[in-house]
């Protein structure tokens, strides 16, 4: 049997990672000078790094792993797959067992009208897909001018050109290389932030109101669909005021907007239901899927595509030119089946709805006590923690302290994963947490605060 290379010291494997490897969203310079932590196995919801470091992973990978590290079951349910057939397109006239099957399982734990489905190898191409079905869905109802997608200010679709376009991440356009139009950006349901003085449900109304009013101000004859995550994820973990959605939901129907559910995070569990629509009451007509669907252990995305659409894509419409090599992947589509039979079979998705989810939400929202927080918030199992200068105030630190940083160091060296997006503090841990597990992350994570309020002070920011 031929084995990879093992290189055993820590130095030996962060040198040639420093020599050859361009990393995702990475300043390499500063990565390089410091050099990276390697991750060298894990189980359940425990990493383990090269010094030998236990880790709980309180960001599921990367919002990905449900169903919790070391499941044999997955594992050998894809290599069983690789050596029975590893691989073999789904373009000319062919399908396989797999993908077939996992297509029935989707249309069991989606939402009704969702029965059909197209894979990817990941959300941004999930998105790219869709951005391309709405646009020929418009165009087989003689509607071509309906081609601007609205989508929101911090809400993340991916890194492809086109979801790069919807996304909302300044950087991300300052960044030169996204020649797409027709895309709009509608103001986000981010209370604390943006609130002001209005009550979070007020605000949650205005929200609402000024994104239907930039829709109509585009024209409706323009508008193809708007695309939305049910709560923003990596834009920092943005739960919207329980308001917000039934107002927005109402007005898209009225005006014929078509809703992508980005539930790349929110789906398969996060949000406390199988999906985020399914939590603030929506009916979307598109949802893009990835990451939670295998719990990561293959890449893969898939679009649901609602009945109605898919009525008129395949009764009119003629060929959709449009597919990646790997959609429908046997190997992927075998973890996903076996991932989501997990989830499903061990009501693990209940659980973070009625029992998990309730018991850390309400330990974390109590670390809203401490003087750095101000706001703890937690959906399902989707939390987010603002640090801030002045509490009552609502008074964030200055950019450039990089408080969010400093508190993201002290939490991964405190034995906890957590995510900062500027000075919020985010988790969304692996749905399998148990209670002792929930305790520990609530534990870590107020040591980082502690810590976190050591330096602030010593730096003079309060
Ligand atoms: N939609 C949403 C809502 C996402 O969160 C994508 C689409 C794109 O999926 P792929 O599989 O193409 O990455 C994502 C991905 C972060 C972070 O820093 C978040 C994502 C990816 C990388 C980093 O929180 N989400």
């Amino acid at each position: 049997m031929t084995e990879m290379t093992r290189h055993n010291s820590t130095a030996e494997i962060r040198a040639l990672d420093a020599a050859h490897h361009i990393h995702p969203f990475t300043n390499t310079r500063e990565l390089n000078a410091k050099g990276a932590r390697v991750i060298t196995g894990a189980e359940g919801v425990w990493l383990t790094d090269s010094e030998g470091n236990r880790i709980l992973d309180g960001m599921a990978g990367l919002w990905c792993m449900a169903a919790g590290y070391g499941r044999q079951e997955i594992v050998d349910a894809v290599a069983e797959q690789m050596r029975e057939l590893p691989f073999y397109n789904t373009f000319f006239q062919t399908t396989h067992e797999p993908v077939a099957e996992l297509s029935q399982l989707l249309s069991t734990l989606t939402p009704p009208q969702f029965n059909r489905f197209f894979y990817t190898s990941s959300g941004s191409e999930a998105n790219d897909t869709i951005i391309r079905l709405v646009t020929y869905y418009w165009q087989l109802l003689d509607k071509p001018r309906k081609n601007v997608i609205v989508s929101r200010r911090g809400g993340y679709h991916g890194s492809t050109v086109a979801a790069a376009a919807v996304g909302g991440f300044d950087a991300m356009h300052r960044q030169p290389g996204l020649p797409v139009g027709n895309v709009f950006h509608a103001p986000r349901p981010a209370w604390w932030a943006e609130g002001g003085d209005m009550s979070p449900e007020d605000f949650g109304q205005k929200v609402a109101r000024d994104t239907l009013s930039l829709i109509d101000g585009i024209g409706v004859d323009r508008v193809a669909a708007f695309l939305a995550e049910p709560v923003m994820g990596a834009g920092g973990v943005v739960i919207p005021p329980e308001t917000y959605w039934p107002m927005l939901w109402a007005g898209l129907k009225e005006r014929g907007v078509l809703l992508i559910s980005d539930e790349v995070i929110c789906g398969f569990g996060r949000t406390g239901n199988w999906f985020g629509c399914e939590t603030y009451g929506t009916e979307p007509d598109f949802m893009t899927m990835a990451k939670a669907l295998t719990s990561g252990y293959v890449p893969m995305g898939a679009v649901a595509v609602s009945d109605r659409i898919a009525e008129v894509l395949i009764d009119k419409g003629s060929e959709f030119t449009h597919g990646y090599t790997y959609s429908g992947h046997p190997a992927a589509a075998a973890a996903a089946l076996v991932n989501l039979r997990i989830l499903r079979d061990e009501g693990l998705v209940e659980r973070v709805r009625d029992d998990i989810g309730p018991y850390l939400q309400e330990k974390w929202t109590a670390l809203a006590d401490h003087p750095l927080v101000g706001e703890a918030v937690m959906k399902g199992f989707f939390g987010a923690m603002q640090l801030c200068a002045d509490k009552a105030g609502r008074v964030p630190f200055p950019e450039d302290a990089e408080v969010g940083i400093i508190a993201r160091d002290h939490s991964f060296n405190s034995g906890l994963v957590m995510r900062a997006v500027g000075d919020r503090l985010i988790v969304s841990p692996p749905l399998v947490l148990s209670r002792a597990e929930a305790d520990d992350l609530i534990e870590k994570a107020a040591v980082t605060l502690d810590k976190t309020l050591a330096d602030v002070r010593r730096l003079g920011l309060t």
